[in-house]
């Protein structure tokens, strides 16, 4: 039975994906949550997410005591999906908020790992779709600071490091799903337990459109609101209840998960970063370092640091933001792997971050692969062959070619570059010694190459242009 909901849950997902997809083609210049702005106004007010390229994401929770195993039986999808997974009934799941006491949580910590390694922000769940609230609420006894010994409010003082140390803070909000909540929905499945019997609009109504207020009215700065999974309750009508609450934070960013058509202020692809991006759309590719959003115990499926730092310059060479998911523990602890792996892009950041932050996408495109002519994915849609020796992000006078591969013989060949080259070095060289280059009509060949890479995730050569006259 679990396996079974287990594919429905996936099919949902990749629905989605699929939707997500389909959507790339589609241009939208204003956000519909913002109504009248001008495009001068929204670039402003997407200018310092488009510079961050790089975000945090933490999904944390009453989940994190389960950490996937429930009466002995290890819950086959998500961690943070267990009690849908194994029909807890609320009763059930309630108990454990008088367990969870994070005395290990240090919200200075959390921060200083974001900024070390070089994440420009911070999304963390507020609340997920076990309806369990992270912060103090008046809407809801079943929060943290109410229903369990740790009576701290974790939000806040995130809320408070974040400022301390200059990253931006963002809540993730689930704000169609809720398991405990009376009329909260239930995604594609009947309630299990009567206890979650109710009216969708009083369940808005009472718990999430209050719970939004709080997390717009206490915690200063709030950058960036991130809704997930609406169903087809969220109409147009619900949806448009939240737009006023969104004047309480201006210049917020909300992403395109409300439900209802509205499209937000960014595509969120899931756990993929799509063949092109979405030209025209700011996006950002959300992802787990493991195969868990939130901490299942025992688990050691990180991704190889190189492929989670290619992610990263793959999605900024396609215009994108990367917001990399960690799952702390209830201890409040982060896994090791995880803060191994954040420390390592930080450190690759620290001498490469011109290439990757405020950069915009390849002038190129066919070094990130190609549209297979004979293979078809479930859709009927050619399926994409990526390309991992190069990728290219940009900035107004300069390229950047991070190499994957390093050429044997301190030459490398690139397609042409519609404008002169007047100078070239390596970033991971403490002398920039220049490099010769020479412009064709249908490639461009740089030479004086060290024999090896000077990284060997990813090395950046930097091409410094002035447009041809
Ligand atoms: O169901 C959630 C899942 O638990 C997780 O929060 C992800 C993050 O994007 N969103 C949903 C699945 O799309």
């Amino acid at each position: 039975m679990l396996t079974s909901v287990f594919a429905l849950y996936a099919g949902a997902i990749l629905a989605s994906a699929i939707a997500a997809v389909s959507r790339d083609s589609e241009v939208a210049s204003g956000s519909d949550f913002m109504p009248g702005e001008s495009a001068a106004q929204r670039d402003a007010r997407m200018a310092w997410w488009r510079e961050a390229r790089f975000g945090m994401f933490i999904h944390w929770g009453l989940y994190a005591l389960p950490a996937g195993e429930w009466n002995g039986v290890k819950v086959p999808v998500y961690a943070e999906w267990l009690m849908h997974e194994a029909k807890v009934p609320v009763a059930e799941y309630a108990p454990l908020a008088p367990q969870f006491n994070p005395i290990g949580f240090d919200a200075d910590q959390w921060v200083c790992l974001a900024k070390g390694a070089g994440m420009k922000y911070i999304i963390i769940t507020a609340k997920h779709h076990d309806g369990f609230a992270m912060f103090r609420s008046a809407a809801s006894r079943f929060n943290i600071v109410d229903a369990t010994p740790f009576k701290r409010d974790p939000l806040k003082e995130l809320a408070e490091a974040c400022t301390k140390h200059g990253v931006r803070l963002g809540f993730y909000y689930s704000q169609n799903q809720d398991w405990s909540h009376p009329g909260g929905d239930c995604w594609h499945i009947p309630h299990w337990d009567k206890a979650q019997d109710g009216d969708y609009d009083d369940y808005l109504n009472a718990i999430v459109l209050p719970q939004i207020r709080e997390l717009f009215t206490r915690y200063g700065k709030v950058s960036v609101l991130w809704f997930d999974t609406p169903s087809e309750q969220m109409t147009r009508e619900r949806g448009q209840r939240f737009l006023p609450l969104l004047d309480l934070q201006p210049g917020i960013i909300v992403n395109d998960r409300l439900g209802g058509g509205f499209k937000g202020d960014t595509e969120t692809p899931e756990q993929y970063i799509p063949a092109n991006g979405y030209p025209g759309r700011d996006w950002e590719t959300c992802m787990t370092i493991n195969d868990s959003w939130g901490y299942r115990a025992g688990d050691d499926t990180s991704k190889p640091f190189e492929t989670l730092l290619r992610n990263l310059i793959d999605i900024a060479s396609k215009g994108g933001n990367y917001l990399l998911n960690i799952g702390p523990d209830a201890t409040g602890t982060i896994p090791p792997s995880q803060v191994e792996r954040l420390q390592q892009i930080g450190q690759w950041l620290a001498v490469n971050g011109e290439a990757i932050y405020g950069t915009g996408p390849t002038p190129f495109g066919a070094e990130a692969g190609r549209f297979s002519e004979t293979e078809r994915d479930d859709s009927g849609k050619p399926v994409f062959k990526p390309e991992w020796k190069w990728r290219c992000t940009t900035k107004p006078g300069e390229l950047f070619i991070h190499l994957f591969e390093w050429p044997t013989d301190g030459r490398l060949e690139l397609p042409a570059v519609q404008a002169n080259i007047f100078a070239a070095d390596l970033l991971a060289d403490p002398s920039h010694a220049a490099l010769t280059v020479q412009q064709h009509d249908q490639r461009t060949v740089i030479s004086g190459l060290p024999a090896s890479a000077l990284d060997a995730t990813a090395t950046v050569l930097r091409l410094k242009t002035e447009p041809l006259v």
